[in-house]
């Protein structure tokens, strides 16, 4: 039944806000991983399953390469390594607009993953024709790269190409997840992942980066249709959770409006919320309290 069927691992690579997420939501077609225009949005290790005709495609979101400043930080780059075993290919991300940088040079060039590489050159909505070509130039000048495609992720231009690219790496094989699904990531953690991208976009200067949030309750009603959430917004200062809670709880509740959306439409019910801001010292330094986040080294080590 599935002899010209096709299935095969993707790990999405690349520097903080190369497009990433961006990428692996447009080809999935479904909000897979969350988005913001800060660096290191992405924390943890996501599937996105593209069911297509013929092939189901399986993307491994991956947080930006950078350099860990903390255990938080160790536990994202363990998530990359991690990723970047046993795929069928990578699909290494560059923002054109910010050109190729040394760290895309080592990563090309000393190809951490036995996996065939294909790059994705994003954002070429926002960049000149002459930037593109001096990216495109320098990139051809890298050996060992299997395709390199000009694309935009967030206009989602120039993405067939690219998904041929990457389907013609995969191996014969039955599907490995039912065709109905899009994500293995709970709703639970979708749910604490959408407050977090809320609270990114909405809070200013290094607060967002030292949070974390910590969903208390998850919750259907028997009776209706409603679903009853409640989170913590975990953060690392006192002075960082007055600043979370804003003037008469204004931020804080701005964050709950616009998360209540979101997690509207991912659980299909009405979705009562709310939200707490506390302080938890130096949490991204803990590894009791990164584990109750969900960030556990354990999960990502090498084997
Ligand atoms: N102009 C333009 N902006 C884009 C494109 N793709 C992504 N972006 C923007 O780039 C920023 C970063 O996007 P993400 O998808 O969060 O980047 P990422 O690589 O997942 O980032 P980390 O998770 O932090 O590593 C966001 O503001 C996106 O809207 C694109 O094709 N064109
Ligand atoms: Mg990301």
């Amino acid at each position: 039944m599935y002899e010209n069927f096709k299935c095969g691992f993707i790990c999405v690579a690349g520097l903080a806000n190369a497009g990433k997420s961006t990428l692996v939501n447009a080809l999935v077609g479904e909000k897979v991983s969350i988005v913001s225009w800060r660096p290191q949005t992405t924390r943890n290790k996501l599937l996105g399953i593209l069911n297509g005709d013929g092939f189901q495609m399986i993307l491994i979101d991956t947080p930006g390469i950078h350099e860990a400043r903390n255990k938080l930080g160790q536990y994202m780059m363990q998530s990359v390594k991690s990723g970047l075993k046993d795929v069928d290919a990578v699909l290494y991300v560059i923002d054109a607009s910010k050109g190729l940088s040394k760290e895309d040079y080592a990563f090309l060039s000393e190809a951490p993953s036995s996996a065939p590489v294909v790059v994705a050159l994003n954002k070429q909505d926002a960049v000149t024709r002459e930037t593109l070509f001096s990216c495109l130039e320098k990139l051809n000048g890298i050996e060992g790269l299997k395709a390199i495609v000009p694309i935009s992720a967030k206009k989602e231009e120039n993405l067939q190409p690219l998904m041929d690219e990457l389907i013609a790496l995969m191996p014969c094989g039955a599907p490995m997840y039912p065709a109905d699904e899009y994500t293995v990531s709970s709703l639970r953690f979708m749910a604490a992942e959408i407050i977090r991208e809320k609270a990114l976009y909405l809070l200013d200067k290094e607060v967002p980066y030292g949070i974390g949030v910590d969903i208390t309750q998850f919750s259907e009603r028997k009776t209706k249709p409603i679903c009853d959430i409640s989170a913590d917004i975990i953060c690392e200062k006192q002075s960082h959770k007055a600043i979370v809670i804003g003037k008469d709880g204004e931020t804080i509740k701005k964050i709950a409006t616009s998360a209540r959306k979101d997690l509207e439409k991912l659980v299909g019910e009405q979705v009562f919320l709310t939200l707490y801001a506390r302080v938890k010292n130096e949490w991204r330094n803990n590894d009791f309290i990164m584990r109750e986040l969900g960030y556990d080294l354990k999960d990502v080590k090498d084997d």
